[in-house]
């Protein structure tokens, strides 16, 4: 029986050294020490051994189960130690290599423009109001005082999507409401940013989208003087304080006086150059006192309250500001264009 459980220890050992996986061994495991393996059935038959024998090769067996169980627990050990070193090389971080470049994204010029005037006139006091860029013939041109058949209602020149509902052709929409929703109470003191649409045929400085800022101002005993006054503080934050301006008669229907206002080009600090034909001023913003009309059909008697509006493309002010040649360029999103700003 000694001999048996020696020659079994020595297979068990031998099998051992060829098992090439934890599975084996686990398998090995089961074969040698399980319940139905040959060292349980040798224990099983020492019932027929005499009392002197059945305590030494109790311990025989004991030993030799001993040795087995010990010689795959220190395999299963030696496995388990080589699966992690290899796990442990698989996973090493070089952390010398250079990291992935991530293309930075940038703010939209336009949109840079856009924030920086409405930063201006926040710090004047101003909130900003958006609204639809579809709107209806009402809040478009009727409560602007432009009756049915005005010129600038041709269908030729906006964008209609039925006889009544139309591609908002400036933001004065926007105001219109806002005047209705706030019932006459006062002040106002709004500007209006977003995209307007004209059927215009694209050039150089011509572009059927556009963005329009126009801002609102409505209390008691508001005068052309503020108007004056708010511009030239704009133009001063916009394009350096020796900026002036000037105002020159004009005609909206929606103001009365209106006035065009001219800056003091900031290419040439006025004394003449290619970007102002010589003249010294640049064009940019369409201004007035609001029509009498307009305040009434929006809930505000002009007996009482008073206010002024102005609209200004923001494509030419930052043409301007920018040195900007094209308008398509805003539009075309070339890298090369849109790069050039990325610092801006
Ligand atoms: C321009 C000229 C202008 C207004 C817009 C306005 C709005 C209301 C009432 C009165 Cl609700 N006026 N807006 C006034 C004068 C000029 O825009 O050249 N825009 C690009």
């Amino acid at each position: 029986m000694k001999d048996r459980l020696e020659a079994l220890k020595q297979e068990a050992l031998q099998e051992l050294e060829q098992a090439a996986n934890t599975q084996h061994l686990n398998e090995l495991k089961v074969k040698y020490l399980g319940k139905k393996g040959p060292i349980t059935e040798v224990l099983r038959g020492m019932g027929s051994l005499s009392a002197e024998e059945r305590p030494v090769i109790g311990q025989v067996a004991n030993d030799v189960r001993a040795a087995i169980a010990e010689g795959i627990e220190a395999k299963l050990e030696q496995y388990r130690k080589e699966e992690t070193e290899r796990k442990l090389r698989q996973e090493t971080i070089d952390v010398t290599l250079p990291g992935r470049a991530r293309p930075a994204g940038a703010i939209h010029p336009l949109n840079k423009v856009i924030e920086e005037i409405e930063a201006i006139f926040i710090g004047m006091g101003y909130t900003v109001e958006e609204g639809p860029e579809v709107e209806t013939d009402y809040f478009n041109f009727e409560a602007l005082n432009l009756p049915k058949d005005h010129p600038a209602r041709d269908m030729q020149d906006s964008f209609y999507i039925t006889e009544d509902v139309l591609l908002r052709t400036h933001t004065s929409p926007v105001q219109v409401r806002t005047m209705q929703r706030m019932k006459g109470s006062i002040p106002v003191k709004i500007i209006c940013p977003g995209k307007v649409y004209r059927r215009d045929d694209d050039d150089a400085t011509h572009s059927h989208l556009f963005t329009q800022i126009e801002g609102l101002v409505i209390d008691k005993k508001i005068r052309m003087s503020d108007l004056k006054g708010t511009l030239q503080q704009f133009v001063q934050e916009m394009f350096g304080k020796q900026t002036q301006i000037r105002l020159r008669p004009s005609f909206f229907p929606f103001t009365e006086p209106s006035a065009e206002v001219d800056v003091s080009c900031m290419m040439c600090g006025g004394a003449g150059c290619r970007t102002c034909k010589q003249t010294g001023w640049l064009e940019i913003l369409g201004s007035g006192m609001v029509h009498p009309r307009v305040l009434e059909m929006s809930g505000y008697d002009p007996e009482e309250y008073s206010g002024f509006a102005f609209g200004m493309g923001v494509e030419r002010i930052a043409m301007l500001k920018y040195g900007i040649e094209d308008i398509r360029h805003f539009y075309t999103n070339d890298l090369r264009f849109l790069q050039q700003f990325v610092h801006i």
